[in-house]
Order: structure tokens, then C-alpha cells, then sequence
């Protein structure tokens, strides 16, 4: 095989054990690599009913055929589990050095399983796997843990570690690398912390197995010019993703208040512009001339890396309107290791708990000092409101009830990420119907709906939710490169089969890429019904009702919200569109068509399944 390497590792941390498995070219042509690689290894080993943070389950570190190889933006790694958040399919994508020396030890994946028996580290050196007692290293936070072990094994090795979100078992803590790449939302952190596992440790020597040498090089080097040429390449550098502040200002779709409105007061103080004035810094992923993680020195006089989601929801969405004190928040949620977006999120929903009266402790809106300790008590687990909210929005709303489920921002549990949608109901369907809970990863359609129009629940809206589901949710995790070159500077699709031609010889075009993306969404579908069983209902692909219920009171949208007999409507067509049935669950058809015939007899021991 070119490429891919061909390798898979299985590590026991309770039995201290790694060992070696090839795979075949099918699952190659099939999953191609990350996000298909990891869906398929999690559906074919895990028992249905694992306790997600017990020993039984299992996390995955995933590369793609591109991953690692001199292009564009290469150095992204899938991790997954199954999530102690949601119970379903977990994953996240993050940016690490990780992720080339992985490839460059001879692996495609990493399948972390067992627990071992006191805080360990894992070095996994070329062929050669070795376990430390990482005794010394429990307590660290994810920044002073990835300095000492750059100290001992040098700063360009790939490190991914947790913080003390993970090792407290916080349902949202995610997985760190490089001081503030973070990846895996649906607490993937928190699925390391239960295996005892701080840090993976990963050198690579051996170079990636090319089909055609040249062209890769050419290609390579070409595609990095086309970046660089690109009209938006120079404010790209300046502002990253940071401008979408300003963006989702003007057309209502800022997270204010716990997702009540859409309009902040004091945007303009935490928006692209205002970052500028304060930036000292461009960080970025391995293999990326794009760097967009903007630097900035927040209010304790310590780095931060300013990303939009971040600032949104430590920003606007909970009413803190200084951009110093947002980038103070954001870094010590890097430190601990939580999710800035759910992090954003249970911290409006105590805010608007305590202004409600629901509970006793006072957490007023904007308040940073009280933010900043609250964020502490939630990554140790420290009192009744830390520990409540450690479990995320859900759980917390269904402790503290009293109606509070109808603002508990989430779907399928995992909290949203950063777009209001009270006057989008295509975005509403993307999030409804993602992969993982409520993310914007699979279809980022609010920006082609604000233009071509909010008002309808067309077809049109279903088809474009879909057709992004593909290309996003499917083929760019599964290549495991950022999909940022194409969409925030246009670097045209057409590229990506020529990369994978020249890594593997594999001629690939987009109508056989877009099928791979369906058989993966499909695939993690079937997880999320063998979970769910007859529990599983349309109901779990719904938005919060805040938004069918509660209008907009400010902006240009004042008085609009959801309707969801026409959600509901929509929620329909797409699932005829998916080939599912009315419940949402695969048809027989539907899968045996995407060769996931295996899937189909699995599935149909758990739920009946519509021919
Ligand atoms: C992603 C989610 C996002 S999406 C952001 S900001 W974004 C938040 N970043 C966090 C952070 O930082 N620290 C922290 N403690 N928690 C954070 N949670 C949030 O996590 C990220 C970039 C970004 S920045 C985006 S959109 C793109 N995402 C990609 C993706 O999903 N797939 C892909 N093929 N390419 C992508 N490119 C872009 O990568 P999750 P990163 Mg991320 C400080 O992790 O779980 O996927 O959630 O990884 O290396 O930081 O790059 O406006
Ligand atoms: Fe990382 Fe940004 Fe480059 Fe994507 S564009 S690879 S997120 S630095």
C-alpha cells in the first residue's frame, strides 16, 4: 500500500501491552482514514452499552492517506471514543505534531484500551511502545505537562496530554497539544483521564510510503503557492477565524446570553479588529502556511490562542465584553483542558440558573473573577455548582429541572458550538442531525443561508445540509486535513484527489469520495441507534426548544424564532433524503447499498429495521 501505512496499534494500558495489526487494502478504499478509520474500528470493537469512562472503552488516534505529507495543512489528527457526554459517537479533529510523528512511527491509528493501574505516559517510538509512571506528571496542567516533556524528549516531538479537567473525569475535557491546539469536545479528554493515561508521547522516524514521489513534491509545492496567491490569504492571517465576531454581529447570529439573542452590546470590544490591537503572535499546525491561531497576552499577562468559538462563547454568551479577560478565560480552560464551547455554555446556563433563582450560589452575567474561580471549581469538581456543571448542560438541567431543559443548549447532550439559530433553520437542521451532537463541523451552512435566504425550510436548505455533511463531515475528517484552505481561502476542491492519487495511486474523484462520506455518517448513525435502541426518537436530532419558543427581543431579527411543525417537516425530508426512515434510522437498503451490509444484520438484532 502507498500512503497508508497498513498499520494499526492496539495498546492495553492495563496489561502494558502494544501489538501491531495490519489492515487490509479494503478498509483502506473503503474508510479511507480518520474519521472513517475510527467510526469503523469503534462499531467492529465495542461491545454496545460500555460505560464509556470504564476500562472497556476505546480511544482512538486517527491519521489519513494526506496526513503527515508535505501539503497544505496536512497535520491534523481524528480522535474518538465512544463519549462519556452524549453516549453516542465522539470526536475531534486537533492540529499536532502528534499526528505526523504518529504516521511517521509506521501507524494509521491508535486504539488506546484498559486502564492502567496509576497515572502513566505513553512513548510510542517507531516499532517500540514503553509505559512511564507518570506520577510526577498528574496534577500538571496540559501546558507545564507538554514543557516537561518536551524538556525530556525534545520540543518537536508529538505530545497529546490532558489537563485536570481529564483527570477529573470532566464529561466535557478535551485532549491539548502545541499550547492550545485542542481537540475532541465530547469529552475525549475525560476518556483518557479513566484510563489513567496523561500523555502519549509520539516519535517517528521512517519516512511515509509515497506512490509518486515527484508529483507529491510538486503538488505540494504548487498547492502551498495557490494559498499563498489567494485574495483573502493576508486578512486570513491577520484575523483567522476571529472576523466571523464581526460577521455574526451584523446578521444576528452571535450566542448572547446563553443563546437568547443574537446581538452583543459590546461586540465590537471582542471582535476581529479589536483582537488585532492586541496580538502579539501567529501559531499554527504542523504543515500549515495559513497559521490562523492568533496570540494575544490576556489579562494575567499570559499567552492565549484566540480562536472564534472561543471567543464567542467565553465572550458574548455570557456577557464578558473585554477581549483580555475572554483570552484569560480561554487559556485557563486550555491549562485544565475543557472544551471552550461547552465550557461557554454551562457557564450561561448557571448564569441564567442564578439569575431564575434555581440555585443559591450567585453567578451574574460578565462576571469575570466569578467565571474564572467557577472554571476551576468545574475542572477539580470543586462544590455543588462545579460538580453539577462538570457533567455538562444536559445533566445539569435535568438535576436542577424546573423547566430549565427548555435553555439547556445541546443536542443529543453535546452543547452547541457558537451560531445562534433562531432565524436559521438550516443551521438548526446541521446541528440537529451532526455526527456528534451539536456541532458546526459536519455543515457549516449558515453562511450560504444567510445569503441565499433564512426564511424557508426548503429543500433546497436539506440538500445543501447534505451535500456539506459530505464533504466536511465526511471526506475532510476522513482525509483528516484541515478543511479551512477551501473554505476561508478557496482552495479548490479539485486538489484533494490529485494529493491522494499522488500518496497512493488511488484515483478517487469526488463522486466516489462523497459515497466514502456517506458510508461513514451512516455507519456512525447505526452506532448512535445500537446505543440508543428503542430509546433512540426523532426527538434526539431537535434543537433546544429556546429557540422554537423564545423570540429575538433585539437586532434586526427582533420577534423571530424557530417554527417547528416546519422543523419537523424538514427533519422529514431529510431523513427520506438519507435514505432513512421516519424514525431517522438507516434503512436496510440504505446501508446495504454503502456496503455496510455487516452493519445492517448487527444493527437489526438491536432496533427493527425499514426495508
Ligand atoms: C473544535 C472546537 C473549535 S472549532 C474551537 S475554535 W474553531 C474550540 N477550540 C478550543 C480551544 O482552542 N481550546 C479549548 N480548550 N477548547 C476548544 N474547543 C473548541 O473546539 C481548530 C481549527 C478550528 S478553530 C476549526 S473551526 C477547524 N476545525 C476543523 C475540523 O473540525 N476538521 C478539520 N478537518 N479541519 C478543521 N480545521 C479547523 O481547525 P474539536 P485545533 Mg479542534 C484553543 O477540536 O473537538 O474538533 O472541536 O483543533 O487544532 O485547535 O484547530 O473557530
Ligand atoms: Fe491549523 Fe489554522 Fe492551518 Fe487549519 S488553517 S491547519 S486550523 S493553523
Amino acid at each position: 500500500m502507498f500512503g497508508w501505512n497498513g498499520k494499526l496499534l492496539h495498546v492495553n494500558l492495563g496489561k502494558g501491552k502494544a501489538v501491531a495489526d495490519k489492515y487490509d487494502a479494503e478498509m483502506a478504499k473503503n474508510f479511507l482514514g480518520g474519521r472513517g478509520f475510527a467510526a469503523k474500528i469503534l462499531w467492529d470493537e465495542l461491545k454496545p452499552g460500555t460505560d464509556p469512562l470504564s476500562p472497556d472503552n476505546k480511544l482512538v488516534f486517527a491519521g489519513g492517506p494526506l496526513t503527515g505529507f508535505a501539503l497544505p495543512s496536512s497535520g491534523k489528527l481524528v480522535v474518538a471514543s465512544k463519549s462519556p457526554l452524549t453516549w453516542g459517537y465522539g470526536d475531534g479533529n486537533i492540529g499536532t505534531f502528534a499526528a505526523v510523528q504518529m504516521r511517521k512511527a509506521g501507524y494509521d491509528a491508535v486504539i488506546v484500551e484498559g486502564k492502567a493501574e496509576g497515572p502513566v505516559i505513553l512513548l510510542l517510538r517507531d516499532e517500540s511502545a514503553e509505559f512511564f509512571d507518570a506520577k510526577d506528571f498528574w496534577g500538571l496542567n496540559s501546558f507545564e505537562t507538554e514543557k516537561k516533556l518536551g524538556d525530556l524528549y525534545g520540543h518537536t516531538v508529538g505530545v497529546l496530554c490532558i489537563g485536570q479537567g481529564g483527570e477529573n473525569l470532566v464529561k466535557f475535557a478535551n485532549i491539548v497539544s502545541q499550547e492550545g491546539r485542542a481537540g475532541g469536545r465530547p469529552g475525549m479528554g475525560a476518556v483518557m483521564g479513566s484510563k489513567n493515561l496523561k500523555a502519549v508521547v509520539f516519535i517517528g522516524s521512517n519516512e511515509l510510503p509515497v506512490a509518486y514521489p515527484k508529483e507529491m513534491k510538486d503538488l505540494g509545492m504548487e498547492a502551498y503557492r495557490e494559498v499563498l496567491v489567494k485574495p483573502n490569504y493576508a486578512f486570513w492571517k491577520r484575523e483567522g477565524t476571529m472576523s466571523t465576531i464581526e460577521w455574526s454581529q451584523e446578521n444576528s447570529v452571535l450566542p448572547t446570553f446563553n443563546y437568547s439573542e443574537g446581538v452583543f452590546s459590546k461586540a465590537d470590544g471582542i471582535g476581529g479588529f479589536a483582537m488585532e490591537k492586541i496580538k502579539v503572535s501567529n501559531r499554527g499546525c504542523p504543515q500549515c502556511n495559513m497559521t490562523c491561531g492568533n496570540v494575544v497576552k490576556d489579562s494575567d499577562r499570559k499567552e492565549s490562542e484566540l480562536d472564534y468559538e472561543n471567543v464567542a462563547m467565553l465572550g458574548s454568551n455570557i456577557g464578558v465584553g473585554k477581549l483580555k479577560q475572554v483570552a484569560a478565560l480561554n487559556r485557563v480552560a486550555d491549562e485544565y483542558g475543557l472544551d471552550t464551547i461547552s465550557l461557554g455554555s454551562v457557564l450561561g446556563f448557571a448564569m441564567e440558573a442564578s439569575e431564575k433563582g434555581l440555585i443559591k450560589e450567585k453567578v451574574p452575567w460578565g462576571g469575570f473573577k466569578g467565571s474564572k474561580a467557577l472554571i476551576k471549581d468545574i475542572a477539580f469538581r470543586q462544590g455543588y455548582l462545579g460538580n453539577l456543571l462538570a457533567d455538562g448542560v444536559y445533566s445539569a438541567s435535568e438535576e436542577l429541572g424546573k423547566g430549565s431543559n427548555r435553555w439547556a443548549m445541546h443536542v443529543k447532550g453535546l452543547e452547541i458550538s457558537a451560531y445562534d439559530c433562531h432565524t436559521t433553520p438550516a443551521m438548526a437542521l446541521a446541528y440537529g442531525t451532526c455526527s456528534i451532537g451539536a456541532h458546526h463541523k459536519d455543515a457549516w451552512v449558515i453562511a450560504w443561508e444567510v445569503k441565499a435566504g433564512r426564511k424557508g425550510y426548503t429543500a433546497e436548505k436539506v440538500d445543501k445540509v447534505i451535500e456539506l455533511q459530505r464533504i466536511r463531515g465526511g471526506v475532510f475528517e476522513c482525509l483528516t486535513v484541515c478543511r479551512l484552505p477551501w473554505i476561508e481561502v478557496g482552495l479548490e476542491l479539485e486538489w484533494y484527489p490529485k494529493f491522494l492519487h499522488a500518496a497512493t495511486s488511488i484515483e478517487l474523484p469526488w463522486q466516489t469520495l462523497n459515497v466514502i462520506g456517506d458510508r461513514v455518517f451512516n455507519l456512525i448513525r447505526a452506532f448512535w441507534i445500537r446505543e440508543y435502541g428503542k430509546k433512540w426518537s426523532p426527538e434526539m436530532d431537535v434543537p433546544p426548544p429556546r429557540w422554537f419558543e423564545e423570540p429575538l427581543t433585539e437586532g434586526s431579527f427582533k420577534g423571530a424564532m424557530l417554527d417547528r411543525t416546519k422543523y419537523d417537516a424538514m427533519l422529514q425530508m431529510y431523513y427520506q433524503k438519507r435514505g432513512w426512515d421516519e424514525r431517522g434510522i438507516p434503512r436496510e437498503s440504505t446501508l446495504t447499498s454503502l456496503g455496510l451490509r455487516n452493519a445492517a444484520k448487527e444493527l437489526g438484532g438491536h432496533v427493527s429495521l425499514a426495508g
